[in-house]
């Protein structure tokens, strides 16, 4: 790890630790609600659930022929050709079958729509309480009986330590395409951990993402800080009819189980990040991770695929 010097201000989410702290975790710095009720569309009881819970869940947020068009999307999206094998296309550990595809509003128009829409914005905005840009997007697939899940971990965690992220000044949206239940596999958090951050063991190796994509072993809090928390907040897993909206803080602590279901569980997801918390280089690793993982505000990812 890189010595700091002595008048540097000290990094508040130090991760990817060779030894453990004498606490398991640190205080969040950062308010998690920075926008106002009269600046968005969220009302007060709803900023007030995110800034309590570190969630909201929307049911029905989005409806009909909007619905229809995206879940279409989805599917040529999946059945394209062209991306198996590339970086940003991810397949389930151990087969060929997609978990997961980045940058999907660069590869689709229809996304790229949804990702700049401002209800989406708008809510962003509101509770970040400044402008935001798409600092990673993609789908997450799924399938029937072959997802995978996803090991408890908090993003921020990973954007932080692998992308350069400074500060808790993102969230991330993710709109259910496929009816989401008890047995697909959805997302479950432990409320209210976003108010704390969990650093986590293990120098992160090179090439981290190609891993952890699959299968998150570094960047995931330990056995001990996850009973705690769980013990005391417990674990909620919303779940709902295809078009729900999930907000949810990026320090949230989150995983999920494998679908053992016949029916897809997928869906869309954008993170927004405030402009002035741009990513600089990783706090927590040697490299920075590819482009499709992180986009820097303005950038233009499908041009430099060409
Ligand atoms: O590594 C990442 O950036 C992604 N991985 C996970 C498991 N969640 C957040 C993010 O999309
Ligand atoms: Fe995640």
């Amino acid at each position: 790890q890189a010595t700091q010097a002595t008048n540097a201000p000290r990094d508040p989410y130090p991760t990817r630790l060779a030894q453990p702290l004498d606490m398991p975790w640190l205080k969040r710095q950062e308010p998690v609600v920075k926008g106002r009720a009269e600046d968005g569309p969220l009302d007060p009881g709803q900023l007030e659930r995110f800034e309590r819970e570190g969630f909201l869940f929307e049911p029905n947020f989005l409806s009909g022929r909007e619905l229809e068009e995206l879940r279409d999307e989805l599917k040529t999206l999946l059945e394209n050709k062209d991306y198996a094998g590339r970086d940003f296309s991810i397949t389930e550990p151990g087969s060929q079958v997609i978990r997961s595809l980045f940058a999907v509003h660069f590869l689709s128009e229809r996304f790229s729509r949804l990702a700049q829409d401002e209800r989406l914005m708008g809510r962003a905005r509101q509770i970040l309480g400044g402008e935001p840009y798409v600092h990673q997007s993609r789908i997450n697939y799924k399938p029937g009986f072959q997802g995978k899940g996803f090991n408890w971990h908090s993003d921020f965690e990973t954007w932080h330590a692998e992308d350069g992220m400074p500060a808790m000044n993102a969230v991330s949206a993710s709109i259910v395409l496929t009816d989401n239940h008890t047995f697909n596999g959805p997302l479950m958090l432990i409320p209210g951990s976003h108010r704390v951050f969990v650093p986590c063991l293990g120098e992160t190796p090179d090439d981290h993402h190609k891993q952890s994509l699959k299968t998150q072993e570094f960047g995931v809090p330990s056995r001990e800080a996850l009973t705690r928390l769980i013990e005391r907040h417990g674990i909620e897993a919303p779940t709902g009819a295809a078009g729900g909206l999930l907000l949810f803080d990026c320090n949230t602590l989150h995983g999920s189980n494998a679908n053992m279901s016949p029916d897809p569980r997928s869906n869309a997801f954008f993170v927004y990040n405030r402009r002035d918390n741009a990513c600089g280089e990783p706090y927590a690793a040697k490299r920075k991770r590819p482009d499709f993982l992180a986009h820097r505000p303005g950038d233009d990812w499908s041009a430099q695929q060409r």
